[in-house]
C-alpha cells in the first residue's frame, strides 16, 4: 500500500482479441500489490511510435524518448485493513465503489468457525448552506491517511473547495476468541476557506448486521447520544459526541429508507424519529446521525466522536428492576427472575 516508483524496464503491446489492446510497463522489480490497490500513471510520455505493422501483432516504437523520460506509477491505497487481538476493521475508499466507507467489522468468537462480520455499512455525508440535498464525501478528494501500527489508520483527509474533513480510526480489540471489540472515528471538519461556513450538516450512517444476520436484531434507543441494537448473542452500542454540534438528531428506520433519503436528489433532515425511548425488534434498523454547525469560522474546525462497540448480549435479566416492589425472600428474588428470563424471550420472538 502506498506510492512506489520503480524504473520502468519493458514496454510491450498486449493485444486483446474481446477488448482494446493494452499498452504494459514492466518494472525492474515486481510490485507489492495490496487487496483492492489500483494503479494510475501520472507524469508524460513522448515517444515516436511506428504502427504500420500493428495489425501483424508487431510494435515498434522509439524506445529513446522512454529511457530518457520519467514515468511515475502511483498506486492508490482504495482500501485499507486495521487489526487489534481478534478484532478486524475494512475499508473501501474507492469513489466508483459504493458511499460505503467502513465496509467489515471482523471479529472473533470462540463459539463461532470464522470471525463474524457486524457491519454492513457505515457512510458519510455532508451538506453546505446552499447545497440542495447531501453528497457523499467519497465524492471529495481523498489523502490516504497512515497507519499507524496495525490498530490506527490516521489522518485520511477528504478535501472540499472550502472545507476538508480529516478522520482517523482506532480499533481495539480483544484476544481471538473474546467477541469484544471496539472502534473509534475522530473527525473534525476544518474550515480552509476565507470564508465562515454556514449552515454545515454532516450525517454518519450506520447499517449494522449484528452476528452477520439481520433479521434478529432488536434496535433501542434509549438517551439520544446513544444506539443499541442487540440479538441473543451479541449487543452492539454506538455513542456519539460533538459538543460544538449546534443541533444533534437521529433517524432509525428500516433498510433502505434512511440511506435512500441520504442519497436522493433533495434536502434531508432528521427529526429524532421514532421519539426516544423506543425498542423494534427482529428488523433490520439502520441509523443515521445528523450534526448541525451553524457556523464555522475561517480556520476553525468541529469534532465529532463516535464510538462503535461490540460486546456480549446481556444474557443474565436484571434482578432488581426499578419498577417492581423489592421482593422480601430469596424465593421471591428467584422467581422474579424467572419471570424476566420468560418476559424477555417472548418480547423478541414476537415479531417477524
Ligand atoms: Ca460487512
Ligand atoms: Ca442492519
Ligand atoms: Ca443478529
Ligand atoms: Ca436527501
Amino acid at each position: 500500500m502506498g506510492n512506489e516508483s520503480q524504473a520502468i524496464s519493458g514496454i510491450f503491446l498486449d493485444s486483446n482479441e474481446n477488448g482494446l489492446d493494452q499498452l504494459g510497463f514492466r518494472t525492474s522489480s515486481p510490485l507489492d500489490y495490496q487487496a483492492g490497490d489500483t494503479i494510475s500513471f501520472s507524469g508524460s510520455i513522448l515517444t515516436d511510435v511506428n504502427i504500420d505493422q500493428l495489425d501483424l501483432g508487431n510494435f515498434l516504437t522509439n524506445t529513446s524518448n522512454f529511457l530518457t523520460d520519467s514515468l511515475e506509477l502511483n498506486i492508490n491505497p482504495l482500501s485499507a485493513n486495521l487489526t487489534d487481538g481478534g478484532s478486524s476493521l475494512g475499508f473501501n475508499f474507492d469513489p466508483l465503489a459504493s458511499d460505503s466507507i467502513v465496509v467489515n467489522w471482523e471479529v472473533d468468537d470462540s463459539s463461532r468457525d470464522t470471525p463474524v462480520d457486524h457491519l454492513f455499512e457505515r457512510s458519510f455525508f455532508y451538506r453546505l448552506n446552499n447545497d440542495t440535498e447531501e453528497t457523499s464525501i467519497k465524492t471529495l478528494d481523498l489523502t490516504p491517511g497512515s497507519p499507524l501500527g496495525e490498530r490506527i489508520l490516521e489522518d485520511v483527509v477528504w478535501q472540499a473547495d472550502d472545507f476538508s474533513i480529516e478522520m482517523t480510526w482506532t480499533l481495539d480489540g480483544e484476544e481471538i476468541g473474546n467477541p469484544r471489540s471496539q472502534f473509534v472515528e475522530s473527525i473534525s471538519i476544518i474550515n480552509d476557506s476565507n470564508t465562515t461556513l454556514t449552515d454545515f450538516n454532516f450525517f454518519i450512517y450506520t447499517d449494522l448486521d449484528v452476528g452477520s444476520d439481520f433479521t434478529d436484531d432488536s434496535t433501542e434507543v434509549t438517551i439520544l447520544e446513544e444506539f443499541v441494537q442487540s440479538d441473543d448473542v451479541y449487543q452492539v452500542t454506538v455513542v456519539q459526541s460533538a459538543l460544538e454540534a449546534n443541533d444533534t438528531l437521529y433517524r432509525v428506520d428500516e433498510f433502505p429508507s434512511v440511506i435512500d433519503d441520504l442519497t436522493n436528489n433533495s434536502i434531508t433532515d432528521f427529526n429524532n424519529t421514532p421519539t426516544a425511548p423506543f425498542q423494534r425488534n427482529n428488523s433490520d434498523e439502520t441509523l443515521g446521525w445528523q450534526f448541525v454547525f451553524d457556523s464555522i469560522g475561517v480556520g476553525e474546525s468541529r469534532q465529532i466522536t463516535f464510538t462503535t462497540q461490540l460486546a456480549p448480549s446481556p444474557m443474565e435479566p436484571p434482578v432488581d428492576p426499578p419498577s417492581t416492589p423489592e421482593p422480601k425472600t430469596t424465593m421471591a428474588l428467584v422467581l422474579l427472575g424467572l419471570s424476566y428470563v420468560g418476559l424477555s424471550k417472548r418480547t423478541s420472538n414476537s415479531k417477524k
